[in-house]
């Protein structure tokens, strides 16, 4: 008697949660390609080597004209970005914020599915799949409709797909996605490595991307050629008994609410980009936190693995102080370390070198997508920790720098450029306070004399042109008050490990 198998309510609620995620997912990451619209398959990005490159705009031809890896960010709209309009910060908020639960519906899913013996609907169980999937394929392009696989709600192909989304696209998706993270890259090179490092992850991560499009583009297009009553009863009321009018209009209004989340998402977040980042970022900062507990980052790269070339991000200083200071080579840097310390001190660069100098060799990950590989050489920040005493209520250190982004980046951006790291950060072994990169003194552009280098950072919390150090015991009062000026002004989230 029993004709037409049923969905089980977890597929109806799944689905439906899927929607909403998967399309938040879309639109957000496609708001994070826009800030770096170019893909490679090899770390380091060279210049002109990318496969893809979605932007008009090419830059590294010229060596006359300098350019910094933020002028390479794109405007994108905001009905295919969330947010939209040169606003990675946000949507990398929007992203992270829906991994988990997107993760949590695909668990919760694929749990049930086993349990509940739906798996026999998804799950081939015989290679002559393949070829009635074919089939199925050849008949369609016919416009007709292939048959469905006897006692399952699937014909073959669809179940062939069905599967490979499940349980072979979202994997990929989740593996190649974490291979981007920096904490993950930092404490495990050998994962980034399976797929061929960070660009290569990014790569196969935007491939996925399309993949998916084109598998919901298909799906929508079979749902209306079967006809979207009896599709929506399906999969909105679980079954194709189901009465067809209140199928229409369930799913329509499931719809509808899906559409009404993005526009909410989208407009608040341009209104108010402010509390979108502290909203989200209470729930983003306690995954990055978690994170940064797995074990300590040491990255080796070998010799061979260094970048032939490095992009820069922030022009460097343009006023005359930081003019002399370079033509006399730096001797005549100061670096004062002060606030909440028993022994403040201010250290020429010999001094500074005197607590010990190291070497490593790293892989910087700009918050944009482009990474690099280089030696620094510096002094640990433990060290100078050590050495300057800090207060027991010390919470954060502040690097203060020399460029003036209302000289060096304009845009309606203003201040000096300053980054607040949280005290454990800076006492994991691989914080530097770099003097040289690749054997040599830090070029200008690099950060001369000193920057920063966390390795399980993303780029923008390494200070270059740093001019002095401050202990602190909260954020607050510190320029906006949000940990750095990247946060303060693009709405990046503080202490990023992904
Ligand atoms: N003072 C200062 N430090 C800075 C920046 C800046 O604009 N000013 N940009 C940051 C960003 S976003 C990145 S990715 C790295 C880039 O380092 P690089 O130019 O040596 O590659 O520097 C960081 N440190
Ligand atoms: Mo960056």
């Amino acid at each position: 008697m029993e004709q037409v198998p049923h969905y089980p309510l977890f597929v109806v609620i799944t689905h439906g949660l899927n929607i909403l995620f998967v399309t938040l997912l879309m639109r957000s990451g496609v708001e994070v390609l826009s800030s770096m619209p170019k893909l490679y398959w090899s770390d380091g990005c060279p210049p002109g080597r990318e496969w893809l490159r979605l932007s008009g705009k090419n830059f590294g031809g010229d060596s006359r004209r300098p350019w910094v890896s933020l002028d390479e960010e794109e405007s994108w709209h905001p009905v295919i970005a969330l947010p939209g309009r040169k606003n990675l910060g946000v949507g990398r908020h929007w992203h992270f914020l829906t991994v988990p639960f997107w993760i949590l519906t695909g668990a919760v899913y694929v749990a049930m599915v086993f349990v509940s013996g739906y798996w026999s609907y998804l799950v081939p169980t015989h290679w002559s799949i393949v070829p009635q999937a074919i089939r199925d394929i050849g008949t369609y392009l016919h416009f007709q409709l292939a048959p469905q696989l006897p006692g399952q709600p699937f014909d073959a192909a669809q179940k062939l797909t069905y599967f490979g989304v499940v349980f072979v696209l979202a994997p990929l998706q989740i593996a190649s996605g974490v291979a981007m993270s920096p904490a993950m890259l930092a404490r495990f090179p050998w994962y980034g490595r399976l797929f061929g490092g960070k660009q290569g992850a990014r790569s196969v991560h935007f491939l996925g991307l399309c993949a998916m499009l084109a598998f919901v583009v298909v799906h929508l297009f079979m749902v209306v050629v079967h006809g979207i009553p009896g599709e929506f009863a399906k999969i909105f009321l679980g079954s194709e008994d189901g009465d067809r009018v209140l199928a229409t209009v369930v799913g329509s209004l499931t719809l509808l609410a899906v559409v009404i989340v993005h526009v909410g998402a989208t407009v608040y977040s341009r209104i108010d980009p402010r509390r979108t980042q502290r909203l989200l970022g209470k729930l983003v900062h306690r995954f990055e936190h978690m994170l940064s507990r797995l074990g300590r980052s040491r990255q080796h790269y070998r010799r061979r693995d260094i970048s032939e070339y490095h992009r820069v991000n922030g022009y460097p200083p343009t006023d005359m102080g930081y003019r002399q200071l370079a033509a006399d080579g730096f001797g005549g840097y100061q670096l004062p370390v002060g606030g909440l310390v028993d022994h403040p001190v201010t250290l020429s660069l010999p001094e500074l070198a005197r607590l010990g100098m190291t070497r490593q060799i790293t892989n910087h990950n700009c918050i944009q997508g482009w990474n690099g590989i280089a030696e620094w050489g510096g002094v640990p920040l433990s060290a100078l920790i050590d050495l300057v005493q800090p207060s027991k209520s010390v919470s954060h250190i502040v690097f203060y720098a020399m460029d003036d982004k209302a000289l060096t980046e304009g845009r309606g951006r203003y201040g000096y450029f300053y980054e607040a790291v949280p005290i454990a950060i800076a006492r994991q072994p691989q914080a530097l306070l770099a003097l040289e990169m690749n054997g040599a003194p830090l070029p200008i552009e690099h950060g001369a004399p000193l920057r920063l280098r966390l390795e399980s950072q993303l780029g923008y919390k390494m200070v270059k042109w740093i001019k002095a150090i401050e202990f602190v015991d909260g954020i607050a009062d510190i320029g906006m008050g949000q940990g750095g000026y990247r946060e303060d002004q693009l709405y990046y989230g503080s202490s990023p490990g992904i």
